[in-house]
């Protein structure tokens, strides 16, 4: 058939395909969620249904998305490692970002009534997303290990802030000023002395995020239902900064050539 003389147009498309040897990362993160947990009552500073159903939209796409090796997600976000050989779309950026933001986005309001069942959806939710390309192993696990503190340093800051506001009868203001300028230890020692709680025997749900990885014929507790073997998902909230997880499950990084 002969090519109509509108084709030209697509030559101002660009290519937009992501570099070879590089593991892809696609990071996804609610638009104003600030705004979103106060106009749906999240409770405060963590609320399971949020990370359930944040959880749930991730494992979704990772069944969808089999060239994922392996998730992490804390608060409003998730991270997709893809494998470094992935030729998802042929390694299109655009493509690959796209789909993916938009079926977690549709995933999280598909389940939206699962797992919030007295609270109806005020307004549709939106998701950012981005793609970064991780040269190394080396490199890959410092940016997982930065989500992972970022999860825990919030966390920190968050469970005593509320401690203080809730339990200890501050304003927000009040408590903002007092923890201005504390360590980790400081905040450790306010929890302990004032509100007797251990920040380490807290969940570590709400300390380590979650991670989420292929089954591969382990016998641990798994996400998925009714699915192939294959097809199961694996949901942890362990340490992932440490080299004992990369030692116990080397084949999510295998790195061969
Ligand atoms: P953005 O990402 O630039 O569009 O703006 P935000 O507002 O989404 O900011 P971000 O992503 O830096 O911070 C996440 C917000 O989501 C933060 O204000 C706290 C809220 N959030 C996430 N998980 C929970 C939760 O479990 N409980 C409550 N109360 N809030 C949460
Ligand atoms: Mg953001
Ligand atoms: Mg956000
Ligand atoms: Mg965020």
């Amino acid at each position: 058939m002969a090519k109509s003389s509108f084709e030209y147009v697509k030559l101002f498309e660009r290519s937009d395909v992501l570099l070879p040897q590089c593991w892809p990362v696609v990071r996804i993160d609610g638009r104003g969620f600030h705004r979103f947990s106060d106009v749906h009552g999240f409770r405060k500073p963590n609320d399971d249904r949020s990370l359930g159903l944040m959880n749930k939209a991730a494992t979704s796409v990772m069944k969808d998305f089999k060239d994922v090796v392996i998730a992490y997600g804390q608060s409003d976000e998730y991270s997709f490692v893809l494998d470094k050989k992935t030729n998802l779309y042929n390694r299109r950026e655009s493509k690959i970002l796209s789909n993916m933001v938009s079926l977690f986005t549709s995933c999280f309001t598909f389940h939206w009534s699962e797992f919030f069942p007295t609270t109806p959806l005020k307004y549709a939710p939106s998701f950012d997303g981005r793609v970064i390309l991780y040269p190394s192993k080396e490199v890959l696990r410092d940016y997982l290990s930065w989500r992972q503190a970022d999860c825990h340093i919030n966390n920190l800051y968050n469970t005593v802030f509320w401690a203080l506001v809730q339990e200890g009868g501050l304003t927000p203001n009040e408590a903002q000023v007092k923890l201005k300028g504390t360590n980790a230890g400081g905040k450790n020692e306010i929890l302990f002395s004032q509100f007797g709680v251990n920040y380490n025997n807290l969940s570590q749900l709400y300390r380590k995020g979650t991670v989420l990885m292929k089954a591969l014929g382990s016998n641990l507790c798994a996400a998925g239902d009714g699915d192939k073997p294959s097809d199961t998902i694996l949901s942890l909230n362990e340490d992932i900064i440490r080299d004992d997880f990369w030692k116990a499950h080397p084949e999510i990084l295998r790195d061969e050539g």
